[in-house]
Protein backbone atom coordinates (compact mmCIF):
# COMPACT_ATOMS: atom_id res chain seq x y z
CA UNK A 1 0.00 0.00 0.00
CA UNK A 2 1.72 3.58 -1.48
CA UNK A 3 -0.98 5.24 0.76
CA UNK A 4 1.06 5.07 4.22
CA UNK A 5 4.21 5.85 2.44
CA UNK A 6 2.60 8.71 1.32
CA UNK A 7 1.29 9.76 4.58
CA UNK A 8 4.34 9.49 6.33
CA UNK A 9 6.10 11.74 3.72
CA UNK A 10 3.20 14.24 4.42
CA UNK A 11 1.07 14.52 1.57
CA UNK A 12 -2.27 16.60 1.72
CA UNK A 13 -3.75 13.91 -0.51
CA UNK A 14 -3.04 10.94 1.65
CA UNK A 15 -4.07 12.55 4.62
CA UNK A 16 -6.91 13.45 3.49
CA UNK A 17 -7.53 9.98 1.75
CA UNK A 18 -6.49 8.23 5.12
CA UNK A 19 -8.73 10.29 7.21
CA UNK A 20 -11.85 9.06 4.90
CA UNK A 21 -10.58 5.62 5.33
CA UNK A 22 -10.33 5.71 9.00
CA UNK A 23 -14.05 7.48 9.28
CA UNK A 24 -15.43 4.46 7.20
CA UNK A 25 -13.63 2.10 10.13
CA UNK A 26 -13.41 -1.20 7.52
CA UNK A 27 -10.58 -3.44 7.47
CA UNK A 28 -8.59 -1.50 5.38
CA UNK A 29 -8.50 1.27 8.58
CA UNK A 30 -7.38 -0.90 10.81
CA UNK A 31 -4.67 -2.37 8.80
CA UNK A 32 -3.73 1.05 7.64
CA UNK A 33 -3.62 2.70 11.89
CA UNK A 34 -1.68 -0.59 12.37
CA UNK A 35 1.36 0.63 10.25
CA UNK A 36 0.64 3.68 11.09
CA UNK A 37 1.14 3.41 14.45
CA UNK A 38 4.52 3.05 14.93
CA UNK A 39 5.02 6.34 13.76
CA UNK A 40 2.22 8.36 16.22
CA UNK A 41 3.29 9.89 19.52
CA UNK A 42 5.14 12.81 18.36
CA UNK A 43 2.55 14.97 17.93
CA UNK A 44 0.72 17.16 20.62
CA UNK A 45 -2.88 17.28 20.59
CA UNK A 46 -4.72 20.06 21.67
CA UNK A 47 -8.05 20.23 23.07
CA UNK A 48 -10.52 23.30 22.54
CA UNK A 49 -14.09 22.76 23.98
CA UNK A 50 -16.87 25.17 25.53
CA UNK A 51 -20.73 26.58 25.21
CA UNK A 52 -21.62 26.99 21.55
CA UNK A 53 -20.15 30.76 20.47
CA UNK A 54 -17.90 31.42 22.86
CA UNK A 55 -15.34 32.15 20.00
CA UNK A 56 -13.60 28.60 19.96
CA UNK A 57 -12.94 28.48 16.14
CA UNK A 58 -11.96 32.07 16.15
CA UNK A 59 -9.32 31.20 18.85
CA UNK A 60 -8.21 27.90 17.08
CA UNK A 61 -7.76 29.61 13.76
CA UNK A 62 -5.57 32.37 15.59
CA UNK A 63 -3.78 29.73 17.82
CA UNK A 64 -3.09 27.69 14.22
CA UNK A 65 -1.53 30.69 12.77
CA UNK A 66 0.47 31.64 15.81
CA UNK A 67 1.94 27.75 15.65
CA UNK A 68 2.91 28.49 12.14
CA UNK A 69 5.12 31.29 12.82
CA UNK A 70 6.91 28.77 14.92
CA UNK A 71 7.09 26.68 11.56
CA UNK A 72 5.16 23.92 13.22
CA UNK A 73 2.65 21.85 11.46
CA UNK A 74 -0.93 22.30 12.42
CA UNK A 75 -3.85 19.70 12.40
CA UNK A 76 -7.06 20.75 13.02
CA UNK A 77 -9.88 18.90 13.76
CA UNK A 78 -13.45 20.24 14.56
CA UNK A 79 -16.16 17.58 15.88
CA UNK A 80 -19.64 18.57 15.72
CA UNK A 81 -21.65 16.44 18.06
CA UNK A 82 -24.86 17.61 17.37
CA UNK A 83 -24.89 18.12 13.29
CA UNK A 84 -27.81 17.03 12.60
CA UNK A 85 -29.35 20.18 14.06
CA UNK A 86 -26.47 22.48 13.30
CA UNK A 87 -24.99 22.09 9.70
CA UNK A 88 -24.55 25.88 10.05
CA UNK A 89 -21.90 25.77 12.43
CA UNK A 90 -19.73 23.60 10.48
CA UNK A 91 -20.02 25.76 7.49
CA UNK A 92 -19.27 28.71 10.22
CA UNK A 93 -16.15 26.92 10.90
CA UNK A 94 -15.02 26.50 7.45
CA UNK A 95 -15.50 30.52 6.63
CA UNK A 96 -14.09 31.21 9.42
CA UNK A 97 -11.16 29.15 8.59
CA UNK A 98 -11.01 29.70 5.13
CA UNK A 99 -7.71 32.39 5.61
CA UNK A 100 -6.06 29.37 6.48
CA UNK A 101 -6.86 27.08 3.60
CA UNK A 102 -4.33 28.31 1.33
CA UNK A 103 -1.75 27.27 3.79
CA UNK A 104 0.05 23.80 3.06
CA UNK A 105 1.41 23.32 6.78
CA UNK A 106 -2.41 23.51 8.12
CA UNK A 107 -5.19 20.51 7.51
CA UNK A 108 -8.60 21.33 8.59
CA UNK A 109 -10.66 18.27 9.17
CA UNK A 110 -14.48 18.79 10.00
CA UNK A 111 -16.28 15.33 11.72
CA UNK A 112 -19.91 15.07 12.42
CA UNK A 113 -21.46 12.47 14.56
CA UNK A 114 -22.23 9.53 11.79
CA UNK A 115 -24.31 6.62 14.49
CA UNK A 116 -23.37 7.19 17.99
CA UNK A 117 -21.42 9.35 20.21
CA UNK A 118 -19.28 6.78 21.30
CA UNK A 119 -18.43 6.30 17.67
CA UNK A 120 -17.48 9.67 17.26
CA UNK A 121 -14.48 9.57 19.72
CA UNK A 122 -13.18 6.64 18.46
CA UNK A 123 -12.58 7.65 14.90
CA UNK A 124 -11.69 11.52 16.58
CA UNK A 125 -8.54 9.48 17.80
CA UNK A 126 -8.19 7.49 15.11
CA UNK A 127 -8.12 10.81 12.63
CA UNK A 128 -5.25 12.13 15.42
CA UNK A 129 -3.31 9.15 14.60
CA UNK A 130 -3.57 9.72 11.33
CA UNK A 131 -2.65 13.00 11.28
CA UNK A 132 0.34 12.65 13.98
CA UNK A 133 1.94 10.13 11.15
CA UNK A 134 1.57 12.59 9.32
CA UNK A 135 3.79 14.90 10.92
CA UNK A 136 1.40 17.20 12.31
CA UNK A 137 3.21 18.78 15.39
CA UNK A 138 -0.09 20.56 17.03
CA UNK A 139 -2.91 18.48 16.51
CA UNK A 140 -6.06 21.18 17.70
CA UNK A 141 -9.36 19.30 18.42
CA UNK A 142 -12.55 21.44 18.57
CA UNK A 143 -15.73 20.47 20.45
CA UNK A 144 -19.08 22.08 21.17
CA UNK A 145 -20.71 21.93 24.51
CA UNK A 146 -20.04 19.89 28.04
CA UNK A 147 -21.19 16.26 26.96
CA UNK A 148 -19.52 12.70 27.75
CA UNK A 149 -18.29 13.13 24.34
CA UNK A 150 -16.57 16.24 24.78
CA UNK A 151 -15.09 14.20 27.91
CA UNK A 152 -13.82 11.27 25.81
CA UNK A 153 -12.36 13.56 23.08
CA UNK A 154 -10.76 15.52 26.13
CA UNK A 155 -9.04 12.67 27.28
CA UNK A 156 -6.89 12.32 24.28
CA UNK A 157 -5.68 15.43 24.77
CA UNK A 158 -2.39 16.06 25.97
CA UNK A 159 -3.64 19.97 27.16
CA UNK A 160 -7.04 20.72 27.44
CA UNK A 161 -8.57 24.20 26.73
CA UNK A 162 -12.24 25.31 27.91
CA UNK A 163 -13.26 28.51 26.28
CA UNK A 164 -15.98 30.88 28.64
CA UNK A 165 -17.14 34.28 27.29
CA UNK A 166 -18.63 37.01 29.12
CA UNK A 167 -21.71 38.24 29.41
CA UNK A 168 -23.69 36.11 31.35
CA UNK A 169 -24.57 37.75 34.60
CA UNK A 170 -23.26 35.18 37.33
CA UNK A 171 -23.75 32.21 35.37
CA UNK A 172 -20.71 30.73 33.97
CA UNK A 173 -21.23 28.47 30.96
CA UNK A 174 -20.07 25.23 31.05
CA UNK A 175 -19.66 25.21 34.31
CA UNK A 176 -20.71 21.52 35.13
CA UNK A 177 -18.10 20.29 37.37
CA UNK A 178 -17.20 17.70 34.57
CA UNK A 179 -16.04 19.94 32.41
CA UNK A 180 -14.11 22.50 35.13
CA UNK A 181 -12.54 19.00 35.94
CA UNK A 182 -11.33 18.93 32.40
CA UNK A 183 -9.67 21.90 31.78
CA UNK A 184 -5.99 22.45 32.22
CA UNK A 185 -6.38 25.83 30.70
CA UNK A 186 -9.55 28.45 31.20
CA UNK A 187 -9.60 30.60 28.48
CA UNK A 188 -12.07 34.11 28.89
CA UNK A 189 -12.46 35.00 25.45
CA UNK A 190 -14.70 37.83 23.96
CA UNK A 191 -12.28 39.94 26.63
CA UNK A 192 -13.59 43.18 24.88
CA UNK A 193 -16.96 42.56 26.06
CA UNK A 194 -17.99 44.20 29.45
CA UNK A 195 -17.65 41.40 32.33
CA UNK A 196 -14.68 39.59 31.19
CA UNK A 197 -12.80 40.44 34.78
CA UNK A 198 -16.06 39.53 36.40
CA UNK A 199 -15.90 36.13 34.23
CA UNK A 200 -12.49 35.75 35.72
CA UNK A 201 -13.33 36.34 39.01
CA UNK A 202 -15.98 34.02 38.95
CA UNK A 203 -13.69 31.24 37.73
CA UNK A 204 -10.80 31.71 39.93
CA UNK A 205 -12.90 31.31 42.63
CA UNK A 206 -14.43 28.35 41.72
CA UNK A 207 -10.43 27.01 40.92
CA UNK A 208 -9.64 28.10 44.50
CA UNK A 209 -12.34 27.03 46.57
CA UNK A 210 -12.55 23.12 47.41
CA UNK A 211 -16.22 22.93 47.19
CA UNK A 212 -18.06 25.90 46.08
CA UNK A 213 -21.38 27.19 45.58
CA UNK A 214 -22.40 28.76 42.57
CA UNK A 215 -26.12 29.35 40.74
CA UNK A 216 -26.02 28.27 37.24
CA UNK A 217 -29.29 28.94 35.25
CA UNK A 218 -30.81 30.55 38.88
CA UNK A 219 -30.30 27.01 40.42
CA UNK A 220 -27.63 26.66 43.03
CA UNK A 221 -25.26 24.23 42.41
CA UNK A 222 -22.59 22.19 44.16
CA UNK A 223 -18.92 22.13 42.25
CA UNK A 224 -15.24 20.14 42.67
CA UNK A 225 -12.83 22.68 42.46
CA UNK A 226 -10.49 21.91 39.44
CA UNK A 227 -8.03 23.46 42.04
CA UNK A 228 -8.07 20.05 44.31
CA UNK A 229 -6.63 18.17 41.17
CA UNK A 230 -4.77 14.71 41.43
CA UNK A 231 -2.12 16.08 39.06
CA UNK A 232 -1.56 19.26 41.21
CA UNK A 233 -1.91 21.05 38.11
CA UNK A 234 -3.53 24.04 38.82
CA UNK A 235 -5.17 25.96 35.72
CA UNK A 236 -4.57 29.11 34.38
CA UNK A 237 -7.03 31.52 33.51
CA UNK A 238 -6.15 33.73 30.24
CA UNK A 239 -8.26 36.15 29.03
CA UNK A 240 -8.44 36.81 25.06
CA UNK A 241 -9.82 38.73 22.34
CA UNK A 242 -9.67 36.28 19.23
CA UNK A 243 -11.32 38.28 16.54
CA UNK A 244 -7.87 40.36 17.20
CA UNK A 245 -5.85 37.80 18.40
CA UNK A 246 -4.77 39.33 21.63
CA UNK A 247 -3.97 37.11 24.19
CA UNK A 248 -3.14 33.81 22.03
CA UNK A 249 0.89 34.72 22.81
CA UNK A 250 0.13 34.21 26.02
CA UNK A 251 -2.32 31.32 25.40
CA UNK A 252 0.54 29.60 23.56
CA UNK A 253 2.68 29.90 26.39
CA UNK A 254 0.44 28.52 29.42
CA UNK A 255 0.28 25.22 26.73
CA UNK A 256 4.17 25.09 26.60
CA UNK A 257 4.26 25.42 30.69
CA UNK A 258 1.66 22.49 30.67
CA UNK A 259 3.39 20.77 28.63
CA UNK A 260 6.53 20.89 30.25
CA UNK A 261 4.65 20.26 33.94
CA UNK A 262 3.42 16.68 32.10
CA UNK A 263 6.99 15.96 31.08
CA UNK A 264 8.47 16.91 34.27
CA UNK A 265 5.69 15.28 36.79
CA UNK A 266 5.53 12.16 35.34
CA UNK A 267 1.83 12.57 34.37
CA UNK A 268 2.76 12.41 30.51
CA UNK A 269 3.69 8.50 30.96
CA UNK A 270 0.68 8.28 33.23
CA UNK A 271 -1.46 10.29 30.62
CA UNK A 272 -0.54 8.15 27.90
CA UNK A 273 -1.17 4.98 29.61
CA UNK A 274 -4.47 6.10 30.64
CA UNK A 275 -5.11 6.75 26.72
CA UNK A 276 -3.52 3.32 26.12
CA UNK A 277 -6.43 1.68 28.08
CA UNK A 278 -8.99 3.17 26.98
CA UNK A 279 -7.87 3.14 23.21
CA UNK A 280 -7.86 -1.08 24.04
CA UNK A 281 -10.91 -0.99 26.07
CA UNK A 282 -12.01 0.86 23.09
CA UNK A 283 -11.05 -1.72 20.60
CA UNK A 284 -12.03 -5.02 22.43
CA UNK A 285 -15.33 -3.10 22.93
CA UNK A 286 -15.55 -2.40 18.91
CA UNK A 287 -14.31 -6.06 18.09
CA UNK A 288 -15.68 -8.06 20.36
CA UNK A 289 -19.23 -6.34 19.52
CA UNK A 290 -18.19 -6.72 15.60
CA UNK A 291 -17.19 -10.51 16.40
CA UNK A 292 -20.54 -11.49 17.65
CA UNK A 293 -22.65 -9.63 15.37
CA UNK A 294 -20.54 -11.62 12.87
CA UNK A 295 -21.69 -14.96 14.53
CA UNK A 296 -25.31 -14.49 15.59
CA UNK A 297 -27.66 -14.97 12.90
CA UNK A 298 -30.19 -12.37 12.20
CA UNK A 299 -33.22 -13.63 13.24
CA UNK A 300 -31.88 -15.25 16.31
CA UNK A 301 -30.77 -11.62 16.99
CA UNK A 302 -34.38 -9.81 15.75
CA UNK A 303 -35.95 -13.00 18.75
CA UNK A 304 -33.85 -11.81 21.40
CA UNK A 305 -35.11 -7.96 20.50
CA UNK A 306 -38.52 -9.31 20.90
CA UNK A 307 -38.19 -11.24 24.11
CA UNK A 308 -36.12 -7.96 25.75
CA UNK A 309 -38.83 -5.80 24.16
CA UNK A 310 -41.91 -8.11 25.39
CA UNK A 311 -40.29 -8.24 29.08
CA UNK A 312 -39.84 -11.75 28.18
CA UNK A 313 -36.24 -11.84 29.01
CA UNK A 314 -33.78 -8.83 30.26
CA UNK A 315 -30.80 -7.99 27.97
CA UNK A 316 -27.96 -9.39 30.10
CA UNK A 317 -29.73 -13.13 30.34
CA UNK A 318 -30.63 -12.62 26.54
CA UNK A 319 -26.61 -11.24 25.89
CA UNK A 320 -25.30 -14.72 27.83
CA UNK A 321 -27.77 -17.19 25.65
CA UNK A 322 -26.37 -15.69 22.22
CA UNK A 323 -23.09 -15.55 23.87
CA UNK A 324 -23.00 -18.84 25.43
CA UNK A 325 -24.73 -20.64 21.85
CA UNK A 326 -22.32 -18.36 19.35
CA UNK A 327 -19.07 -17.53 21.33
CA UNK A 328 -18.58 -20.03 23.90
CA UNK A 329 -15.22 -18.61 25.21
CA UNK A 330 -16.82 -15.26 26.57
CA UNK A 331 -19.78 -16.66 28.08
N1 LIG B 1 -16.40 40.58 20.42
C1 LIG B 1 -15.78 39.45 20.15
N2 LIG B 1 -16.36 38.56 19.36
C2 LIG B 1 -15.70 37.40 19.12
C3 LIG B 1 -14.44 37.13 19.69
N3 LIG B 1 -14.06 35.90 19.28
C4 LIG B 1 -15.04 35.43 18.49
N4 LIG B 1 -16.03 36.33 18.38
C5 LIG B 1 -17.26 36.21 17.59
O1 LIG B 1 -18.12 35.28 18.20
C6 LIG B 1 -18.86 34.56 17.22
C7 LIG B 1 -18.70 33.08 17.42
O2 LIG B 1 -17.36 32.75 17.15
P1 LIG B 1 -16.90 31.26 16.82
O3 LIG B 1 -15.42 31.29 16.75
O4 LIG B 1 -17.64 30.70 15.70
O5 LIG B 1 -17.38 30.53 18.13
P2 LIG B 1 -17.44 28.97 18.40
O6 LIG B 1 -17.29 28.80 19.84
O7 LIG B 1 -16.49 28.25 17.52
O8 LIG B 1 -18.91 28.62 17.92
P3 LIG B 1 -19.54 27.17 17.73
O9 LIG B 1 -18.51 26.29 17.06
O10 LIG B 1 -20.75 27.39 16.88
O11 LIG B 1 -19.89 26.69 19.10
C8 LIG B 1 -18.36 35.05 15.87
O12 LIG B 1 -19.23 36.01 15.39
C9 LIG B 1 -17.01 35.66 16.20
O13 LIG B 1 -16.64 36.68 15.32
C10 LIG B 1 -13.85 38.12 20.53
O14 LIG B 1 -12.76 37.97 21.06
N5 LIG B 1 -14.58 39.25 20.73
MG1 LIG C 1 -16.77 26.57 16.24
Amino acid sequence: MGLVEDVLSGSRRALARAISIVEDDGDEAHEMLARLYPHTGKGYVIGVTGAPGTGKSTLVNTMAKAYRKRDERVGIIAVDPTSPFSGGALLGDRVRMKDLAGDQGIFIRSMATRGSLGGLARATSDVILVMDAAGCDRIIVETVGVGQAEVDIASEAHTTIVVESPGMGDEIQAIKAGVLEIADILVVNKADREGADHTVMALRMMLGLGTGVTVHHGKVMRVRAAGNRRDGWVPPIVKTIAIRGEGTGELLEKIDAHAAYLRESGYMREREHARARSDLEKALRALLLSRVLSRVPDDELEAAVDEIANRKKDPYTASLDLLSRHVSACA
